[in-house]
């Protein structure tokens, strides 16, 4: 015999047996034996018994797509502007994601960090440009600007 797992289809098998549509084996009355009330219960139990679970999984991928939007809202960033970086210091756990936007509308940045534990190097960012680097290794990093010296931003990583 087919094995039923989902609890909903098991609700449902034990409504049909006390309603005398099924034998305790689970095997189906014919439904021409049925009465016309009889086989409208069987009918529409299928999706109100299914109904809790479905409108659970809904509400579980909502939250799920909220989560996601929430983390991905509170990604650190920061900003390129005027040849500074703003802010210009900072604090993030490990394994945090930092992005870099190019504000400046007609310049190029160049952002890197160069240490003994952690190196990064972007290439040239254009204007417009996000640039993300995820900070793996715990320690205060100074990242700098290839293209203008004087731009300085210190992550502390957690
Ligand atoms: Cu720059």
């Amino acid at each position: 015999m087919r094995e039923y797992r989902s609890i909903a289809y098991k609700i449902q098998l034990r409504k049909m047996i006390s309603q005398g549509n099924l034998c305790d084996h689970g095997i189906r009355k014919p439904r021409d034996h049925m009465s016309a009330s009889e086989s409208r219960i069987v009918s529409s139990l299928n999706w109100r018994a299914a109904l809790p679970a479905v409108l659970a999984l809904a509400l579980g991928a909502t939250c799920g797509l909220l989560i996601t939007d929430r983390l991905q809202a509170s990604a650190i960033a920061v900003s390129q502007k005027g040849r500074m970086f703003h802010p210009d210091n900072l604090a993030v756990a490990r394994g945090e994601v930092v992005t870099f936007v190019n504000d400046d509308s007609d310049l190029l940045h160049h952002v890197f960090v160069e240490s003994d534990t952690f190196n990064f190097d972007s290439g040239d960012q254009e204007p417009g440009s996000r640039t993300p680097i995820t900070f793996t290794e715990r320690g205060t990093f100074q990242v700098l600007c290839g293209i203008h010296p004087k731009m300085k931003l210190v992550v502390r990583v957690n």
